[in-house]
């Protein structure tokens, strides 16, 4: 069986775009995959982060993960920070990876010209994304588009390590949806839907009311002309919008422009507007009851003690490798 490994930051709410590009994924992978999906909470605090708030959106992923329909006993949930061989091998990695490479990422450039004060840690962010990959020799990686980068930077890196100190990690693949791999913002369809932009009606959170959902669906810019046309170049807000629909709908997009081809935008986005709230229903159900459960806590606990000893040959042997005295 292949082994599966991904992660997601809690620093905020998810959007429909991490369900989209990632978490939907996740949950299908389960059946064909040994999976681990990790609350990635030293990732987030390479940005600022309150801590009170921290720790509430790491239990708050915790039970987004299994609303969605993660299963911890059929994969291993658990926290970054529960598994100390992630900062030991994310620092060893850091030594691997060099300077000129780490300058390249296109995140680290954009989220530095967003932040007022850049951290070393921001910085060398993809290290340590390496180390969480590696660590367990995961085959594949489902992730967004975004993510392409950071992938090929682990595989780099993994490669670079293996041919110094001999065969040592598995070379990951990338696995990116065809569709969804990057859902566009609701106010600009030029940049990605993200759950950290400044402004609220950019995104959809999984966690949104009904109306919320409502209102920020029929707000969302669209493009000149009338009809509903899948077309990314010259249509790209409604080519996003058709995308979210079929993806949520299970219908394909060929099926929903004969539809919706004459409606109207207002008619489509009404149709839209009830996909979403009643895809997310079912989830944000589910999330308050886990959010509620001490269960929550105890699926993390067992988690982290499946994820640690998974990764302990794997960290034994690298130190090893590097000449560490035992
Ligand atoms: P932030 O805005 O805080 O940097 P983010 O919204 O990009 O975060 P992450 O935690 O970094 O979210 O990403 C979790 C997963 O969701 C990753 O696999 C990422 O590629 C995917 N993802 C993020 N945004 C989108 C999007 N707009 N469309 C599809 N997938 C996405
Ligand atoms: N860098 C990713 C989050 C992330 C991740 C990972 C994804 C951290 N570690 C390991 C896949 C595998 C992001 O910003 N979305």
């Amino acid at each position: 069986m292949k082994r599966v490994l991904s992660g997601i930051q809690p620093s905020g709410t998810l959007t429909i775009g991490n369900y989209l590009g990632a978490m939907k994924h996740f949950v299908e992978l389960q059946d064909e995959a040994d999976c681990l999906f990790c609350i990635v909470d030293l990732h987030a605090i390479t940005v600022p982060q309150d801590p009170q708030e921290l720790r509430h959106n790491s239990r708050s992923l915790a039970a987004l993960y299994l609303a969605a329909g993660i299963d911890p006993k059929k994969s291993v949930l658990f926290v970054q920070s529960h598994v100390p061989a992630h900062a030991e091998l994310g620092w060893i990695l850091q030594c691997i990876a060099y300077y000129g490479e780490l300058s390249r990422m296109t995140q680290f450039k954009d989220k530095a010209s967003r932040h007022e004060v850049v951290t070393a840690g921001l910085f060398t962010y993809p290290a340590l994304m390496a180390a969480d990959i590696l660590l367990y020799q995961a085959d594949l990686v489902p992730v967004g588009e975004d993510q392409k980068q950071h992938l090929e930077l682990t595989r780099d890196v993994a490669e670079r390590f293996n041919s110094r100190f001999g065969e040592t990690f598995v070379i990951p693949e990338p696995m990116i949806p065809k569709v969804g791999g990057r859902i566009m913002s609701l106010e600009d369809p030029s940049k990605k839907m993200s759950k950290s932009d400044a402004s609220e009606g950019a995104y959809i959170s999984m966690l949104d009311d009904p109306d919320v959902i409502r209102r920020k669906i029929m707000r969302a810019v669209t493009d000149s002309e009338r009809e509903v046309r899948y077309d990314p170049e010259r249509k790209p807000a409604i080519s996003n919008l058709l995308t979210i629909f079929s993806l949520f709908s299970g219908r394909s997009i060929e099926d929903l422009e004969k539809e919706y081809h004459d409606a109207g935008y207002g008619t489509f986005k009404k149709a839209l507007a009830e996909v979403v709230v009643e895809a997310l229903r079912p989830i944000q159900q589910r999330y308050h009851e886990w959010m509620n459960s001490p269960d929550l806590d105890r699926v993390l606990r067992e988690g982290a003690e499946k994820a640690s000893a998974l990764a302990a040959p794997t960290i034994a042997k690298v130190k090893e490798r590097v000449g560490f005295l035992s």
